[in-house]
């Protein structure tokens, strides 16, 4: 009897637990947007800790939305600790892959140059066809252009995290020296996703956020949320 009761509670009480793994080059805010999350979702509401330090290892926290366990793995993005990050592809049910928009140089097509598909710059997959491409995207001398777009390449590829929601956050749109997120969709995003396996189907977008001041890190959670339950089939959750 006891045990079917508690059985019964478990029940009840228990919610879907799903994971979602920050990526990103060093620097880039992973830390910072984790704890603009956590200030946001946790139900103490702590302030952000908005000093960080690089990451070595991985901060982990379980946000409680109303219908999941939202657990979120930020790890370090130093070139030595990428290798860590494969260990994580086959458990997650979401990558949010950070970039930071004042560090990929000014080798992207200029605005006037890109496709008037999305004139916003944030809507739709990243995999959408369409515009941007030219030959002068390849000519990016300044920032870390093309060691951001191999670093994604690399994880878009790896076998584990096929099929995985991807949400590509151009962050630190608040400073007058980013690059906009228009610019970074079609010139470096949208490139990567074409190269992607045509075997490999998943959801992707993009969009501009400040981890630093907040804007933008509801709307990153709310879709990440929504897209780890679509992909519930392939990817199961945990029950909690
Ligand atoms: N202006 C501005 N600065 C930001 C933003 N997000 C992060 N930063 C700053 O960028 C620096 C690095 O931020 P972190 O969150 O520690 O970066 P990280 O991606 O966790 O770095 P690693 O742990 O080394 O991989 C810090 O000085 C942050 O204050 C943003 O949206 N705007
Ligand atoms: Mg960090």
């Amino acid at each position: 009897m006891y045990h079917l009761a508690k059985g019964l509670y478990r029940l009840a009480t228990s919610k879907e637990e799903y994971s979602v793994i920050l990526l990103g080059l060093d620097n880039a805010g992973k830390t910072t947007f984790h704890e603009q999350a956590k200030s946001l979702f946790l139900p103490e509401r702590p302030d952000p800790k908005l000093k960080t330090v690089p990451t070595v290892g991985q901060n982990v926290s379980t946000l409680t939305l109303p219908d999941m366990y939202l657990k979120i793995w930020d790890v370090g993005g130093q070139l030595s600790l990428r290798k860590l990050w494969q260990s994580y592809y086959s458990s997650c049910h979401a990558i949010i892959f950070i970039i930071d928009s004042t560090d990929i140089g000014d080798g992207l097509l200029p605005l006037g140059a890109l496709s008037a598909s999305d004139p916003a710059g944030a809507g739709g997959g990243a995999g959408e066809s369409g515009g941007g491409g030219g030959s002068s995207a390849k000519e990016a001398t300044e920032g870390r252009l093309d060691e951001c777009r191999l670093v994604l390449e690399d994880v878009l590829q790896n076998s584990e995290a096929e099929g995985v929601p991807v949400l590509i956050l151009a962050n630190k749109q608040d400073r007058e020296d980013c690059v906009e997120v228009v610019r970074i969709k079609e010139g470096l995003v949208k490139k990567v996703f074409e190269g992607e396996k045509a075997s490999s189907v998943r959801d992707s977008r993009v969009l501009p956020v400040s981890a630093l001041t907040g804007t933008g890190v509801r709307e990153a959670v709310d879709w990440v949320r929504s897209r780890v339950k679509w992909n519930k089939e392939s990817r199961p959750p945990v029950m909690r």
